[in-house]
Formats: structure tokens, C-alpha cells, sequence
């Protein structure tokens, strides 16, 4: 892509509206505009980190055996009348009112209408397990939006709902989401902690939230800073195999880990002093398990292998994949700009040209840029007429991991310059070893 026939409108100035680093950034390199408290655009470049983000979200949840679908966003308020909740949910609840004065609503989150698409096709134990999933808008009528993408009112969740003929079985959905999460979040370069959590409006004894670790993060949270050096790593992990998947989810809760809201002191007290911190973090995702909270009020049973008519047992379990933008920036920034790491990138390179308008230098850039995408990479060529400085500056604000430099110099010995955004070391290299080496970078991404 050349820079001159793309839309990238950064700002020099930082937006005094922005009190945050993510937010700053994401104005300033021309990701997002806004257009109402807690409402957004999403300009070219957010736009593809944002597909970026949900295509990883798909990939990992149909790895764990989870079916994608698509279900509104608005929806009838009678559905939410069955469960309860129309009245409970309160103010965060965008309610409308359709030509025909029947009472809608901008969904805030889906059990309701989840449920309903169940009992209307399954009433089998043969069909369990079953887990669906959509990635949709939400509406939370938020009193305090803020932080830009971070606390939006109108945001992007993945939200995914297992159905399971008891508990023991919902429980092993839940463990199933906890191992999926953990690796997507992994993917996007992210360490996100697991930490038992409350359940909120949701509902449920059983919950945990993940979260970023980051000084403006909104919960306060209570850890062993172990916890903070578990990996997932690429390690193999069959769905379907419920003690590894269980063994895999202890390995990552059982050292302390809270926010809070379910903090105990007593239990805090007994993690070795040297290791106890307290800190802030970003909530990137919550899963939860609450049973027949839905099943029961809305009639979604099955008929067992024995004959019996039971409710089935539920779990829902969401990743706030707008937000992850912004915890992103937050985990992997400097002062010049945004870091992407290598999975979410909006572009895998950058090419900088040092002289438009220098006939080598320019032909150089033209056959760089065919021979990144003809390996199939992505890259974004400033090819517009500019110092160096100010082109600099634009590839370092926009965040993209690998820089291509081309000056007449360097030409000079057939040779172009490849710089690491995040160490910021350069290397001399012909065009070829640059395409071969970005092609090696993210073989497998
Ligand atoms: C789980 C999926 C739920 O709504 N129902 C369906 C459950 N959980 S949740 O914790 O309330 O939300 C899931 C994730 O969505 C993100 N999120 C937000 N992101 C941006 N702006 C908001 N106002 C906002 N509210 C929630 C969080 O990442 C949260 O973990």
C-alpha cells in the first residue's frame, strides 16, 4: 500500500481529550475518531488491527471446537422479560421503542438470545456439547465512558455460549474457554492474567476475568508476581482431553491472583513477601459459569439418555476485542509511539524512501514493496514527499514492527537498512535478504 493513496490522517498536536497513552496514540495515528461519548469511527488503520484482532479471536475459538454464528444487535425486550433481567439490567441498558411501540434494545450481551435460538432447535442430549459464539457490536449505556476504545459505550466483544448436559460438562467448556483465551491473548503479544472475579449482572458462582497488567488499568489487582512468568507457549493441547485442558487451567490459577472485588488479605498474606505485588490491570476478557440461570426461566431442557426432561447447564464467555486495542498500546508503547507486536500489526513493514523522486531510490522502493506482497506480506510505503525526519516520526507513531529504509547511500553497495521498531537495532542488508528476512519473521503468523 503507498502511503499517498491511503488514508492515514495523523495529528501532530496530542488531543487534549486524551488522558491516556492507548487513546492519545490511536488519535494521533489517525485509528479512530470519535463521534459521540464512547462512540467511534474506525479509520483505515484501526480498522485492519481490528480485523487482525477478531481473525486471531476466530482461529483460536474454532480450534477449541466453538461454532461461529451471527446474532443482531438490536433486540425484542421480551426475550429479556423471560429471564429477568429487562428490569434488573437498569440504566447501562440502551432501550428503544420500534414504529409499532414495541420495547427493543441494543443488546449489551446475548444469553437471552442465545437461549432462545436453543430451545427453538435442540431438545436432545445428542446434541450437547455445544458451544456458539459471535463477534457483534454491544451497547452499555456506560455513566462514565472513557479511556477511548478502553470503555466505550458502543464496543466489539466476542461472546461465546456452551450448552452441556450438567455441571461437570459446563465446567469443562469453562476450563476449554480459560486454555483458548490464554493463547489468543498470547498471539496478540499480550500477558493476561487470569483472576477470580465477581460476577456482576452476569450471574454465577464461577468467574474469572483476565487482565493486562498496566498502571492505567481500572481494577486494582492483587497477585504473585509467579503468576506473571507463565507461558502457554506452543505446547500442544487437545479440547477434547478434559484433564489436560483441567491441569492446564490449574497451572495458571493456582498461584494468587484477584482483583478487588474477591481480594482476601489472609489468603494474600500467605505469598511469599518478595513476591506479593499490587498493581493495576486492563480486563481484556471474563468467562463464567451460572448453571440454569437462563436454562430454567426460559424452558431450553433436553431429554437425556434416561428419559428425563432437564435444563441444560450454561456458561457464558466474552473477550472485549475493541478494548484489546488499546491494551495493546498500553503494554507496548515508547515515547515516539505505538509497538505493535508481529500478530496484530496493521501492516507487517514499513518502506521508507529517503528521496522520492530519486529515480533509483524510487525503483527500489516500487520492487521492495511488489516483492513483500508477492511473498505475502503486508507493507506500508511512504512514498509521499517528505524530510526522512518527518517520515521517521509517522512509521514510529503508527507502530509497524519492521522498517525498510531506502537511500541513495545504501543503493550505493546494494544494500537497503531493516530496523527492529522495538529494539530499534538497524541492520544492512540487499533488498532480497530484508524480503527474506521479514518473510522468515512471520512465517506462521
Ligand atoms: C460474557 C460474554 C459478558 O458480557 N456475556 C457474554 C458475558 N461479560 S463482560 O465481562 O461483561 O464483558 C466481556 C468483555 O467485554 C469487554 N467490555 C468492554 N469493552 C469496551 N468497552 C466497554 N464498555 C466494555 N464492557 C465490557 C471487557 O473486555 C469484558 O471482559
Amino acid at each position: 500500500m503507498r502511503l499517498t493513496r491511503y488514508f492515514l490522517p495523523v495529528l501532530k498536536e496530542n488531543p487534549a481529550e486524551a488522558q491516556i497513552v492507548s487513546h492519545r496514540f490511536m488519535l494521533r495515528a489517525g485509528m479512530i475518531k470519535q463521534q459521540a461519548a464512547g462512540i467511534y469511527s474506525w479509520l483505515p488503520l484501526g480498522y485492519r488491527v481490528l480485523r487482525r484482532i477478531e481473525e486471531i479471536v476466530h482461529e483460536e475459538q474454532q480450534r477449541a471446537g466453538h461454532i461461529p454464528l451471527l446474532m443482531p444487535t438490536l433486540q425484542p425486550a421480551d426475550l429479556w422479560r423471560e429471564s429477568g433481567r429487562y428490569d434488573d439490567y437498569g440504566q447501562e441498558m440502551l432501550r428503544i421503542r420500534d414504529r409499532h411501540e414495541r420495547d427493543m434494545l441494543y443488546g449489551p450481551t446475548n444469553e437471552e438470545m442465545i437461549t432462545d435460538i436453543f430451545r427453538s432447535h435442540v431438545s436432545s442430549y445428542r446434541d450437547l456439547p455445544l458451544t456458539l459464539y459471535h463477534i457483534q457490536w454491544k451497547f452499555r449505556d456506560e455513566i462514565r465512558p472513557r479511556f477511548g476504545v478502553m470503555r466505550g459505550r458502543e464496543f466489539y466483544m466476542k461472546d461465546g455460549y456452551n450448552f452441556d448436559i450438567d455441571k461437570e460438562a459446563a465446567l469443562h467448556a469453562y476450563n476449554r474457554h480459560m486454555v483458548s483465551y490464554l493463547r489468543t491473548y498470547e498471539r496478540m503479544g499480550l500477558t493476561a492474567i487470569p483472576m477470580r472475579a465477581d460476577s456482576g449482572p452476569i450471574g454465577g458462582d464461577d468467574t474469572h476475568e483476565f487482565l493486562v497488567l498496566a498502571a492505567t488499568g481500572e481494577s486494582e489487582v492483587f497477585y504473585d508476581d509467579a503468576v506473571t512468568g507463565l507461558r502457554l507457549g506452543d505446547r500442544r493441547i487437545d479440547y477434547d482431553d478434559r484433564d489436560q485442558v483441567a491441569a492446564v487451567c490449574r497451572e495458571f490459577t493456582s498461584l494468587y491472583a484477584r482483583t478487588d472485588e474477591t481480594h482476601d488479605e489472609a489468603a494474600f498474606a500467605a505469598v511469599p513477601e518478595d513476591r506479593r505485588k499490587v498493581g493495576r490491570g486492563i480486563e481484556v476478557g471474563q468467562i463464567f459459569y451460572f448453571g440454569t440461570k437462563y436454562s430454567e426461566p426460559m424452558g431450553a431442557t433436553v431429554v437425556t439418555a434416561e428419559g428425563n426432561r432437564v435444563p441444560v447447564h450454561m456458561g457464558s464467555h466474552g473477550i472485549g476485542v475493541s478494548r484489546l486495542l488499546g491494551a495493546i498500546i498500553e503494554a507496548s508503547h515508547d515515547d515516539r509511539g505505538i509497538i505493535w507486536p508481529e500478530g496484530v500489526t496493521p501492516f507487517q513493514a514499513g518502506i521508507v524512501n529517503l528521496r522520492q523522486g530519486d529515480g533509483a531510490c524510487d525503483v527500489a522502493c516500487d520492487a521492495m514493496l511488489a516483492a513483500l506482497e508477492a511473498k505475502g506480506l503486508t507493507a506500508l510505503y511512504d512514498d509521499r514527499d517528505e524530510r526522512a525526519g518527518a517520515k521517521f516520526a509517522t512509521m514510529d507513531l503508527i507502530g509497524l514492527p519492521w522498517r525498510v529504509t531506502v537511500g541513495p547511500r545504501g543503493l550505493a553497495n546494494g544494500k537497503v537498512e531493516l530496523t527492529s521498531r522495538r529494539s530499534g537495532e538497524s541492520e544492512e542488508m540487499t533488498p532480497e535478504a530484508a524480503v527474506d528476512r521479514l518473510a522468515q519473521i512471520y512465517a506462521g503468523r
